[in-house]
């Protein structure tokens, strides 16, 4: 099975800031919400699948390849990108995001694209699910290992914290949890919805290896990642404090941007941001979406 890439030889940020610019204009072509979390989780994505994930994307289906579930499935147009930029698919596919009929549905199906695991979007799931997974993986004697990035507003759901409780119970510590804690939601503040802190302790106190990090710090997430002891007893939650919107300065910690669509001007605004980065392209409306 493939190892991470070398990441000494990358530019894991300048990574990041491309996959930001997709999400943007994703966003922007298809008229799609959810830009704000789409946005905070991108660092998140590049910690783990050019750091820490053991797979090939010329061999999407191995058995021993470590499994990621991206359980926010709302904010998948990150997901989306970050697999392309990894080679799961061509990053000219990212085009038909959300065209009726395209193969990258604004939440995503099972086996849409290579490298897809599970279908998410309906919040909840991914972690239970993932827990089956690395539950199977053990049993059946698999290497694999089990990742599952949630979302803060997501831990509202009950069937979070059954897996919280019963991960520990079965000695699953192939299974790490990251929580993308932007501390908004759709409708406000998390914590004002739930409460969620102290969130690093409620995972540990249900028994997990529960550490916290800053989340648009790519080496520190890849280094909390990988020096869990995977072969051990005790899942990994990672509490990920990130920013909603990140990277673009008008759209940071503004939840506005969890439905507004990008303008064409903010499109452009956003790459004023970043000179020498990615150029503004005049986009049409697509022509055959639904
Ligand atoms: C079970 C379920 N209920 C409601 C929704 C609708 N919904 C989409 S995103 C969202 C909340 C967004 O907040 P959060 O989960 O924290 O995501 P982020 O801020 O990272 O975008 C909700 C309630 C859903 N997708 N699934």
């Amino acid at each position: 099975m493939a190892s991470p890439v070398d990441i000494e030889a990358l530019d894991l940020k300048a990574l990041a800031r491309t996959i930001r610019g997709d999400v943007i204009d994703m966003s922007h072509r298809a008229e799609t919400a959810h830009l704000g979390g789409s946005l905070s989780v991108v660092d998140i994505l590049v910690a783990a699948y050019w750091g820490v994930l053991s797979l090939d994307p010329k061999d999407p289906l191995a058995p021993d390849r470590d499994l990621f579930i991206f359980s926010k499935g709302h904010a998948i147009s990150a997901f989306y990108s970050t697999l392309a930029h990894r080679g799961f698919f061509p990053i000219p596919l990212l085009e038909t995001f959300a065209v009726s009929g395209g193969s990258l549905p604004e939440h995503p199906s099972p086996s849409c694209v290579p490298g897809l695991e599970f279908a998410t979007g309906s919040l909840g799931h991914g972690l239970p699910v993932g827990l089956g997974m690395a539950w199977a993986a053990r049993r059946q004697g698999r290497l694999s290992r089990v990742f599952v990035v949630i979302s803060d507003g997501e831990a509202n759901e009950g069937s979070v914290w059954e897996a919280a409780l019963l991960a520990p119970a079965q000695k699953l510590g192939n299974l790490a949890v990251i929580v993308d804690y932007n501390k908004w939601q759709a409708t406000g503040r998390s914590h004002e919805v739930m409460a969620l802190n102290p969130l690093k302790e409620k995972w540990q106190s249900f028994g997990w290896n529960a550490v916290e990090v800053d989340g648009h710090d790519i080496p520190a997430l890849v280094d909390a990642l990988n020096k869990h002891p995977y072969h051990s007893s005790q899942p990994l939650a990672i509490v990920a404090h990130t920013v909603k919107g990140k990277g673009v300065s008008f759209m940071e910690d503004d939840n506005n941007w969890h439905y507004r669509i990008p303008t064409a001007d903010e499109v452009r605004r956003d790459r004023a941001f970043c000179p020498g980065g990615r150029k503004f392209v005049e986009l049409g409306p697509w022509a055959n979406r639904g």
